[in-house]
């Protein structure tokens, strides 16, 4: 194809792909069943969040525990963070173990559904909520977007369970329907719901869904891995394409690829030097 077959005429046609080299193609998530796909959205436009239990093998939980726990270092700066909460950032700059966390197909077709095409990954963590730790400062996730509410999410979060969650142990805490809130807080007189949820579990939420992290009343760590992921025309909380070397980005699925900005919104939002950035990956 060269440039002429493409006509560029009205706005509408801005909208659209105009990349010829490298066009979008549907995410893994298309290959989800369309009845659970569909059920999920009913759930998150209900509730704004969904739980999906047991995706992830003990075996995988375990592989995640062993990759990440030598990273886990100083508790966090402030009591958002946790002070005695441990986080690992830039995840997929350190080991390949959870990739399958961020592509996985059931959270792609939630996204595809939610989200417009090449949505981007916004932050990948391992929190490590430690005994003593208090409940976080209740938040939604696209708050720090400065667009007033109500509105659709911009954003939308899972959180995996890689140990047990459990109602004293820091699971996280929703404030299911929150999402459809205005301007207003959660306040004493709310449902405050801990995502009781077995090791291997994930739960998905929309980006204007009301929850923190919960208190840790236990002896034992809660550790769990969150994926984050935001409209592509936004700024993702971490940078990326920053952080993550080439090397690596080539090692990744094409979906992650996409999430971590090798990705275009039309008609040009990422472009690098006028380009698809994909092209950058073609240099060796
Ligand atoms: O660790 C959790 O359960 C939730 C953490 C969270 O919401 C955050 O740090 O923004």
């Amino acid at each position: 194809m060269n440039l002429d077959d493409e006509s560029v005429t009205t706005l509408e046609d801005l909208r659209g792909d105009l990349a010829l080299r490298y066009r979008w193609t549907p995410s893994g998530g298309s290959a989800v069943d369309p009845a659970l796909v569909e059920a999920d959205a009913a759930a998150l436009a209900r509730d704004g969040y969904v739980i999906w239990e047991n995706l992830l093998t003990p075996e995988q939980c375990s592989q995640i525990r062993d990759e990440v726990t030598p990273w886990l270092g100083h508790t966090g700066r402030n009591s958002f963070e946790g002070r005695r909460t441990q986080r690992v950032y830039s995840v997929l700059s350190r080991t390949r173990v959870c990739d399958p966390l961020v592509d996985n197909p059931r959270v792609l077709a939630a996204l595809d559904h939610l989200l417009m095409p090449n949505y981007l990954l916004s932050a990948l963590q391992a929190i490590n909520i430690q005994p003593g730790e208090a409940a976080q400062l209740a938040h939604h996730d696209d708050g720090f977007y400065p667009v007033p509410r109500p509105r659709e999410a911009l954003a939308a979060a899972t959180i995996w369970a890689i140990d047990d969650f459990t109602a004293d142990n820091g699971a996280t805490v929703l404030y299911p329907g929150s999402h459809t809130w205005g301007k207003r807080r959660p306040g004493p007189d709310d449902e405050a719901m801990p995502v009781v949820m077995p090791a291997g579990s994930c739960v998905f939420f929309v980006g204007t869904l009301w929850h923190g992290g919960g208190a840790n009343t236990t002896a034992a760590d809660r550790l769990a891995v969150t994926a984050q992921y935001c409209q592509p025309w936004l700024r993702p909380m971490e940078a990326f394409t920053l952080s993550i070397s080439r090397d690596i980005a080539r090692t990744v699925s094409d979906d992650i690829q996409r999430m971590l900005g090798y990705s275009i919104h039309p008609p040009f939002v990422g472009a690098v030097d006028g380009l698809h950035p994909l092209r950058l990956l073609e240099d060796r």
